[in-house]
């Protein structure tokens, strides 16, 4: 797909819409929109658009699509697949101005936001009437709300409260063409025509620009006790997981973790909070929430009774705030610390969570018969594992040619096993090309076809989930 250049006509029309501090092309901010936090992968936009109301984002699409130029929405740019990277060049539309909470109803628990609010202070604004939303990505305090849809985001509480998906009510997007419309409700059922709304959540900005969001919210949680469960196997870790479902318990998180993992992670904290003997190999962060202490020192009772089974080592009982706080600090830096000690690919595969056990042999499995280090932490509870590929001192010929074929060879394993290639990071730029290894030709048939009735110049996001026109 050949898309023209921008000329000095279509800096006018832009001018004509925005404040020109909203319009950049200093090689700064284009640098800046170049990148998001997935591998080392830079691709730079000609200009960069800052809207401020949908009727901007509305003019700006209508005038791109007339004019064949890609445009690539962006959120705050820690997107993990590539799904921000305006690998066509174009125009990077940056939602960071679109960034007011709207109307928090506090009498149907449901909060109306732009696209452009960080997650985190969305959280604290509902949080401020006694409500909570749940989905706690672990860059909950610089990821946007926006990009939290467009790729369906999950994080650690995911496992008790859903993901994003399942807090969307209503979205107001606007379409390549220009036009804005709502996709659905603001109600809890809807059984009225096809689910536009559902469509839009996951599909990564490659259908429309996400403006509004109305999210459902609950009461919140009052208690909630922490504890970490070192595990002598990694195995055995991943093997208590289904365990402690099946013996009547739901815990709002409940993440794994390599020693690796830790390691890597306190040191890029600069501080031990964890320490950990020579024989511990992984563990499981366990959360559970609720409004009694005494019902869920039970239930972490509980818990620990089905742990019996296995070699464990000593427990961490988050007894004060500020224990709590460190610990879960370690696994939220995790993916950070990771990617600071080397270039990365990370793999964000699901299985059933029962096959987790499978799932990681097979990851350590295939690091030994292709020669790479994997540093696996994730949402145990989901069956969800997020794989760190480190390339360190690998040759490139080996990272470009030979890795892909172990990470194929990963995806139809996933597979077989049930799962699915990504869980809550998306597909993007990176994982395109493993997009046959879990769809039929029929189904991504179907998906081109989506894409194409939505955005049939396809100037939205171009080359993202799969080529417009034939797979790989
Ligand atoms: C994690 O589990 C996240 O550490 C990292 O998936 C991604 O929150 C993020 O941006
Ligand atoms: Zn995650």
């Amino acid at each position: 797909m050949k898309y023209s250049e921008i000329t000095k006509k279509d800096l006018e029309f832009f001018h004509s819409i925005l404040d020109s501090k909203h319009i950049l092309t200093d090689e700064e901010s284009l640098l800046e929109c170049a990148s998001d936090k997935t591998e080392d992968l830079v691709f730079k936009p000609a200009v960069v658009l800052q809207p401020n109301s949908t009727e901007d984002v509305s003019a700006i699409l209508k005038h791109c699509n007339q004019r064949n130029l890609p445009i690539v929405p962006r959120g705050a740019g820690t997107g993990l697949s590539g799904g921000a990277l305006p690998i066509h060049g174009g125009v990077v539309l940056d939602m960071q101005k679109m960034n007011r909470i709207l109307n928090i109803d506090v009498k149907n628990f449901q909060v109306t936001t732009e696209s452009g609010v960080i997650t985190e202070e969305l959280m604290i604004a509902v949080r401020k009437h006694g409500l909570l939303y749940p989905v706690d990505p672990a860059s909950k305090g610089s990821c946007f709300i926006g990009g939290n849809i467009a790729e369906n985001s999950g994080g650690a509480r995911a496992v008790k409260y859903g993901v994003v998906q399942d807090q969307v009510l209503n979205l107001e997007i606007v379409l390549p063409n220009g036009e804005v419309m709502w996709t659905g409700a603001n109600t809890l059922k809807n059984a009225t025509g096809y689910n536009l709304t559902q469509l839009i959540v996951g599909s990564e900005g490659t259908l429309a620009v996400v403006t509004k969001i109305v999210l459902k919210l609950i009461k919140a949680p009052t208690e909630d006790l922490s504890v970490f469960v070192p595990f002598q196997s990694a195995k055995d870790a991943c093997e208590a997981v289904h365990k402690i479902f099946m013996a009547g318990y739901t815990p709002s998180a409940l993440e794994f973790m390599e020693r690796d993992a830790i390691d890597i992670a306190q040191e890029y904290i600069g501080e031990k909070f964890i320490k950990l003997k020579e024989d511990i190999n992984a563990a499981l962060l366990i959360e559970v929430d609720g409004t009694d202490q005494e019902q869920l020192m039970q239930e972490i009772e509980g818990i620990f009774d089905v742990l019996q089974e296995f070699e464990t080592g000593e427990i961490l009982f988050a007894d004060n705030s500020a224990h709590k706080e460190s610990l879960w600090k370690v696994r939220s830096v995790m993916g950070e610390a990771a990617k600071s000690a080397s270039i990365y690919k990370e793999e964000d595969t699901v299985v059933p969570r029962a096959e987790l056990p499978k799932l990681i042999e097979k990851v350590k499995a295939l690091g030994k018969e292709y020669g790479f280090h994997s540093v696996v932490y994730g949402h145990a509870g989901d069956g969800n594992l997020h794989i760190n590929i480190l390339k360190k001192d690998m040759s490139d010929d080996h990272w470009n040619n030979v890795l892909p074929k172990a990470i194929r060879e990963l995806f139809v394993y996933t597979r077989s096993l049930g799962g699915t290639i990504s869980g809550e990071h998306g597909i993007g730029y990176v994982q395109k090309p493993y997009m046959n290894t879990v769809f039929s030709n029929t189904s991504l048939g179907l998906q081109r076809q989506i894409k194409k009735v939505f955005d049939p110049n396809n100037i939205l996001n171009p080359g993202k989930i799969f080529e417009y026109e034939t797979d790989q």
